[in-house]
This record gives C-alpha cells, structure tokens and sequence, in this order.
C-alpha cells in the first residue's frame, strides 16, 4: 500500500567514538533513497536534518563522561528534539522512516512514535544487543545501551526522555542477527526472556521460519517499528560501519526477509542506522541500505 513517508535525517554520532556517522543521512539522500521509494509509489516528504542544542563533532577530544555515559547530555537533548519530531509525524499519520546517525538515535525516534500505541512491537535487527547498562558497557557508548534504555532499563533520565517511564515492553520486542553480545546482555536477554536470534540461529533456521516466529511472537502489537543496523549484515557487503562484526547475513537473505515483511504491510515505523560514508568505499554502504529499503516498501523480484 502507498505510504504518507516523512523521512527524517538523524545526524547525530553521540552515542559512538568514530566521525562520520553524523553524513549518514547525506549518504542515503545521494544513493537516492528518496526516489527509491517514489519508486514503489510512495509518497516522501523529507523533512532535512535534525538538530539539537548541541553541535554535532566530526571528531570530539575530552568527551564527557556522566555515570559511566559518554555524551550523556548530547543523547539526551538530541533524542528529545527528535522523539517531537517522529511524534508529530505519527500524528499527522505518516510513517516516520529515520535515517542515521548512530543507533543512539533510536532513544529518540522511538519514544516519540511509541506515545501513539499501547503495544508498539519493535523489529531490532542488529549484530549487537544495544542491551548494555553503563554497569556492563565495555565501551561506555550510548549506542551499545540504547535499546535497554527503551525498555525501562538503565539510567533513569535517559528513560525518562520526552515520556516518563519505559517506551517498550520486553515481550515486545525481537533481535534478529546477534553475534557480539557483552555477557550483562546475554545474562538480561535470558533473565528477561527476551525472543532473540543469533547468528546460529540464523543459519540454523533461515530467515523465512525467522520472520514466522517474529510475527507469531508481536501478533498482539498495536504498531510495528523495524529499528536496522547496517552491522547486521556481513562486513564484506556493508563496509561503511563503525563495529564490524564477521559472520553476518548476507544482502540476498535479508531481502528475501524484507520481501515477505512487506507483503504483510504491517512496518509502521523504521530507522536505518549506522551508515558511515567516511569508512565507506564509494558509498556503497549507502547503496547497499537503500536496495534493502527499497524491499521493505514493496520491491518485488517477480
Ligand atoms: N557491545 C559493545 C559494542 C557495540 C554495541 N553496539 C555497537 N557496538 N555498535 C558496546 O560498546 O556496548
Ligand atoms: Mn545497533
Ligand atoms: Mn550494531
């Protein structure tokens, strides 16, 4: 079905170390994701870049540590003014698709689209859990804890952001494509029984049976929001990202997923993240991320 899309640049690298996440967006504009989409008869309305009081850094020395979080004030104001922007795109009724910038971002766009459902179901595709506490970090950056603090897990003034309390519901949730998970992340997935597809299980059972089980498993949600890492998918076919992990899936397999997903027309929401164009050779990070969209708003092979 032809979708009302507002396309949201997320320029931001608070919560990761390394420069260039924050032309994320940039690079997705120039490997034409916007007429990708106009390609599949969508409508887009880009609505440019998000800004927050503070500046974004290409490179930033002596970076502010609170509690155990770097850039906790940056996050923090960056996820407020964009969760008023997904929020306002929600209730205009438009899918709000936000392009990044680090999976930080996801703070934002998603407590602003979560305040419109009861039960948003969230589609985390990633080789990372993004289920750290500034207790289990190894790094200290937001982006590795940002999925824990939607769910109520973590700093409290992080959780409390543009909403108070937790935007999601553990049993709401699924991750698919995990392969670098820090122990406090597999000790939370496991207490917290949250439904949680490895590398292995990948391999194992294919992403079709995958997809089955994901749709069984959120059948209750009100909302569905696919948040994509680019680092889910093998190195050798996405370059142009800031944590690498070997062993992940592969562009052929992800789109036979997408494909199916968007035959059932239930995404409401999405963010593409951790596109890197500075490590990126010939923008083909960026490419690669838009022939992926591209399935996800209705491509076709046949
Ligand atoms: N789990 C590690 C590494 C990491 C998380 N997310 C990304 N990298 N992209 C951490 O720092 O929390
Ligand atoms: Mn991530
Ligand atoms: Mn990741």
């Amino acid at each position: 079905m032809a979708k009302q899309i507002d396309l949201i640049g997320a320029a931001t690298n608070f919560g990761q170390p390394k420069p260039g996440v924050v032309l994320g967006p940039d690079a997705l504009r120039i490997a034409g994701i916007i007429q990708a989409l106009e390609a599949r008869g969508h409508n887009v309305n880009d609505l440019g870049n998000v800004h927050g009081k503070y500046q974004t850094q290409f490179v930033k020395e002596n970076i502010e540590v609170k509690n155990g979080l770097k850039n906790y004030n940056e996050v923090k104001d960056y996820s407020e003014a964009l969760a008023k922007v997904t929020d306002a795109s929600v209730k205009n009724g438009r899918f709000p698709l936000t392009i990044g910038g680090d999976h930080s971002l996801a703070l934002g766009s998603i407590t602003g689209i979560a305040k419109h459902y009861e039960n948003l179901g969230v589609i985390w595709f990633d080789a990372h859990g993004d289920l750290n506490t500034s207790e289990t970090s190894p790094s200290g950056n937001i982006h590795g804890m940002i999925l824990a603090e939607l769910l109520g897990i973590g700093d409290k003034g992080l959780i409390d952001t543009y909403n108070e309390g937790p935007s999601l519901k553990t049993e709401n949730i699924v991750l698919i494509g995990l392969r670098d998970l820090d122990d406090g992340e597999k000790e939370l997935i496991k207490e917290r029984n949250i439904l949680a597809f490895t590398m292995s299980d990948v391999r194992a059972l294919g992403l079709i049976e995958i997809l089955d089980r994901t749709l069984k498993h959120l059948d209750d949600c009100d909302g569905l929001h696919l948040s994509f890492d680019v680092d889910s998918l093998d190195p050798s076919e996405m370059v142009g990202t800031g944590t690498k992990v070997p062993g992940g899936m592969f562009i052929a397999e992800v789109i036979m997923f997408m494909e199916r997903l968007s035959e059932t027309d239930l995404l409401t929401s999405m963010d593409l993240v951790e596109v890197n164009p500075l490590i990126d050779i010939n923008n083909q990070t960026a490419e690669n991320a838009v022939l992926i969209t591209e399935y996800i708003f209705g491509k076709r092979k046949l």
